[in-house]
């Protein structure tokens, strides 16, 4: 029996301090481990999102994944929006840590595909640079995902819930938002090294795993079910992104026009390529890994390309309190577009080109209709720490949009420079 799975991972943020949820205490009694939880351990998200965070089986499923050596520590780990990590620790100099998660399976119904993708990913890049090694002088990571006590990729626990487990990158780190014009050429880069290595993946092999991810014109048919549906009180900020999707509503459907027209075609994609998501070895500052496999589907590039420049290009992030002062970097752009077509050059055609702009500005405006929509639903999809959590995000990515928008011929002409 193989103990790993040569694949993957998962919602990974190396920069974010770690809470303390939980730690744990081997009880060699009952051969599990006791859970003692900590101050930071909350249940906000349940009273706002109806998940339920209860870590009941935190210490039962970090065992079933361990390596080897003893569960010494669980801690809640990164800011992820959707699933729950944690960082477990083994007093075990062999492997350290590893990562452990439970799928949120209300947003990935079927999580076996998910796992199914990881390993076919895993797989096809494995074999792509034993066959094509890369230059000596860089070094490029795919995590596994670890195997539980039976064998299989993931444990459901008592209560049902999904666990996987997926190696650490060890001596390398992520951020939340760009710190240098070299971090930017490093983040393009990695999205290049991505797209390049899945670049002769059949889409067939994938799963879809997520129907309807990033298709902007399902977004906003559920936004009129959702304002359909409830009685909002207009604050200024409803007012403002209610006015602000209604403006945008027909241009959004350039991407998938494109794509029914041929003009775009799908490919394997790796559907959130966020700053934080590159792994960025510490030594060296160079870009060694992509982490959070679970979108990985067939997709558009754009979508890719988008999230990529709608995550890098915004300084202050996805969280800051300042959104009236969120702005597009032009040279982050300049940057990261930079370090991508240096792997990714070869693969683009004039028509992927064409349509460059229009991804950056809808995959910004598209993560802020995601998170309005969620704000007026109550907040059902993302995990938010206050009710009005999301409403702030989605305005953070309006006006985003708005500063593209308004450097639209600065944009357009950084893409044709590079032609
Ligand atoms: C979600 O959970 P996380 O942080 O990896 C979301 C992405 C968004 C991102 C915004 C499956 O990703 O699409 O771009 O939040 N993932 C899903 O930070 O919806
Ligand atoms: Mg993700």
């Amino acid at each position: 029996m193989w103990a790993f799975i040569f694949a993957n991972t998962p919602v990974l943020q190396y920069s974010s301090t770690p809470k303390e949820v939980a730690t744990c205490t081997g009880n060699p009694a009952n051969g599990g481990t006791d859970l003692v939880l900590g101050t930071g351990f909350s249940m906000l998200h349940k009273d706002l999102n109806t998940k339920d965070k209860t870590v009941a089986n935190l210490g039962a499923a970090a065992d079933q994944f361990k390596p080897q050596g003893t569960v010494i520590d669980v801690h809640e780990y990164g800011n992820g929006n959707i699933n729950d990590t944690f960082l477990v620790t083994l007093d075990s100099k062999a492997e350290k840590h590893f990562i452990l998660q439970r799928i949120n399976t209300q947003v990935f119904r079927r999580p076996e595909l998910v796992m199914l993708n990881m390993r076919t990913f895993t797989e096809h890049v494995r074999k792509r640079l034993q066959s094509a090694p890369l230059s000596p002088d860089r070094r490029w990571e795919v995590v596994r995902v670890l195997l539980a006590q039976d064998g299989q990729d993931h444990w459901l626990d008592p209560a049902g819930s999904f666990w996987r487990a997926i190696s650490f990158v060890d001596g390398a780190q992520s951020f939340d938002t760009i710190e240098d014009m070299e971090h930017a050429r490093e983040v393009g880069y990695a999205l290049g090294m991505f797209h390049n290595l899945l670049s002769d993946l059949p889409i067939e092999r994938l799963a879809d795993t997520l129907e309807g991810f990033h298709l902007t014109p399902r977004y906003l048919l559920h936004y009129d079910e959702v304002l359909e549906k409830i009685h909002t009180s207009t604050s200024p900020e409803v007012a403002y992104g209610l006015t602000f999707v209604s403006e945008r509503r027909d241009w959004a459907h350039v991407l998938e026009n494109a794509r029914a027209l041929g003009r775009l075609r799908l490919r394997p994609i790796h559907g959130d390529p966020k700053v934080n998501n590159v792994m960025i070895d510490t030594g060296t500052g160079q870009a060694i890994s992509i982490v959070d496999l679970d979108t990985v589907k067939p997709g558009l590039v754009h979508y890719d390309i988008g999230d990529c420049l709608r995550s890098g290009c915004n300084l202050l992030g996805e969280d800051s309190e300042q959104w009236e002062m969120v702005r597009f970097d032009p040279e982050l752009c300049q940057a990261i577009l930079q370090g991508y077509l240096s792997l990714a050059k070869d693969f683009l055609t004039d028509n992927d080109y064409d349509y460059l702009y229009d991804a950056i500005r809808l995959i910004a405006f598209e993560l802020g209709l995601r998170y309005f929509t969620d704000y007026l639903e109550g907040n059902v999809y993302f995990k938010a720490n206050h009710p009005e959590h999301n409403l702030a995000r989605a305005l953070i990515q309006f006006k985003l949009t708005e500063s593209i928008e308004s450097q639209e011929t600065t944009i357009r002409a950084i893409i044709e420079d590079m032609r």
